[in-house]
């Protein structure tokens, strides 16, 4: 098995991240490896599953030396697994993901519901989703997410045709305006439909695996996928969501989705994963996945999150209203950046913008 695609059994959570000058100096002397092809790199990384040697945390020196006395392991080996932490990434939907000063990539929600939970009915009909998702792009998001149906639970279902309805007018007037734009959707329809009115990425928070054509129809329209992970249905995910190990599980289970993407003709450099906060998880299960969401670049692909204003950062703050979880939000977005995630999905563009503009200065002259 590939252990690029999640197979094997050994899995390699970065730690001792630094960034800026200070990783360049460090990769160069030896001491640190690139996350992902950078900005951020790694000091130390820490080992699990049956194949680990027991001595940890390694620092970058005993993974070189580890390496080298299993060079006969082959794919299963650490070799292609340390190979696929660090590796550059490659541009995705034409942005550019890796490399010094590079930084997280903004995608601003748009929702073209009348019930999503935080911005639900806010510009339901097209002209005022097309003008809203206009300010975001102005803001600074590079990718306007656009979805049609909401998947809090509860929500009432909507027919494919009117799914449709609802996003091909936005998406086809933000790509005729030149902007980048995703498709959150979980049926094969509407992202046909979609891509054919200029959408650049599909987002399927059930990583193609609801609708038993999916995966067939992203591979015939060749675009950018996002696999997202989910434990259950919207319906009930919440209701009482069970992991022994909620960073091994959804690791492997999405480690299986870009197997199955793989197999079926999407490369790799094609492929972002996301953990799914909130889709099945408890506040906890939330909470270990962001800390430990480094790990997640062993799949070898981008990494994209979505917490903002999601019930965790209620949970965790003690604010009930969506609409004021932006401190919370913002707070967690860098937690992800600081963990190498490439792609941040947020409601509050501007202000998680900001947010990123000192994070990377700070990044930028740190010693
Ligand atoms: C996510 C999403 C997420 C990705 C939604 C909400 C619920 N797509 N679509 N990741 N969440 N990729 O906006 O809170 O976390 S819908």
């Amino acid at each position: 098995m590939d252990s690029r695609s999640g197979q094997s059994r050994l899995r390699l959570t970065p730690e001792g991240l630094v960034g800026g000058p200070a990783a360049l100096a460090l990769c160069e002397a030896g001491g640190a490896l690139a996350l992902a092809g950078g900005p951020l790199a790694f000091t130390h990384a820490r080992l699990t599953g049956v194949d680990a040697p027991d001595h940890e945390p390694f620092s970058v020196s005993d993974l070189r030396r580890w390496i080298a006395r299993e060079a006969g392991m082959g794919d299963d080996g650490p070799a292609t697994l340390v190979e696929a932490v660090s590796e550059p990434r490659r541009d995705f939907a034409g942005l550019t993901l890796a490399g010094a000063g590079v930084r997280p990539r903004l995608m601003g929600i748009c929702n073209v519901t009348p019930d999503s939970f935080s911005d639900g009915g806010d510009h339901a009909d097209p002209s005022a989703a097309i003008g809203f998702a206009m300010t975001l792009a102005e803001a600074g998001a590079e990718i306007i997410d656009v979805g049609g149906e909401s998947t809090r639970p509860g929500a009432a279902p909507v027919s494919v045709e009117a799914e449709i309805d609802r996003v091909v007018p936005v998406v086809a007037a933000l790509a005729a305006n030149g902007l980048t734009v995703s498709i959150d959707t979980r049926r094969a329809p509407v992202m046909r439909a979609a891509v054919a009115a200029g959408a650049a990425i599909i987002n399927d928070v059930s990583a193609l695996s609801d609708d038993p054509d999916s995966l067939r129809v992203a591979v015939e329209l060749g675009v950018p996928v996002i696999l997202m992970h989910m434990q259950g249905t919207p319906a009930t995910m919440q209701d009482d969501p069970q992991y022994a190990d909620v960073v091994a599980e959804v690791y492997d289970a999405l480690a299986a989705r870009m197997s199955a993407c793989l197999d079926a003709g999407i490369p790799r450099g094609r492929i972002a994963i996301d953990p799914g906060f909130g889709f099945g998880k408890t506040v906890d299960h939330n909470v270990a996945l962001l800390a430990g969401l480094a790990r997640f670049h062993g799949l070898g692909c981008a990494v994209a999150i979505g917490v903002s204003r999601k019930s965790f950062i209620g949970a965790l703050t003690g604010v009930e209203d969506p609409k004021h979880r932006l401190t919370g939000s913002i707070a967690a977005a860098l937690a992800a950046a600081n963990r190498g995630a490439q792609i941040l999905r947020v409601h509050d563009v501007a202000e998680t913008r900001c947010a990123l503009d000192i994070w990377q200065a700070a990044i930028d002259l740190a010693e």
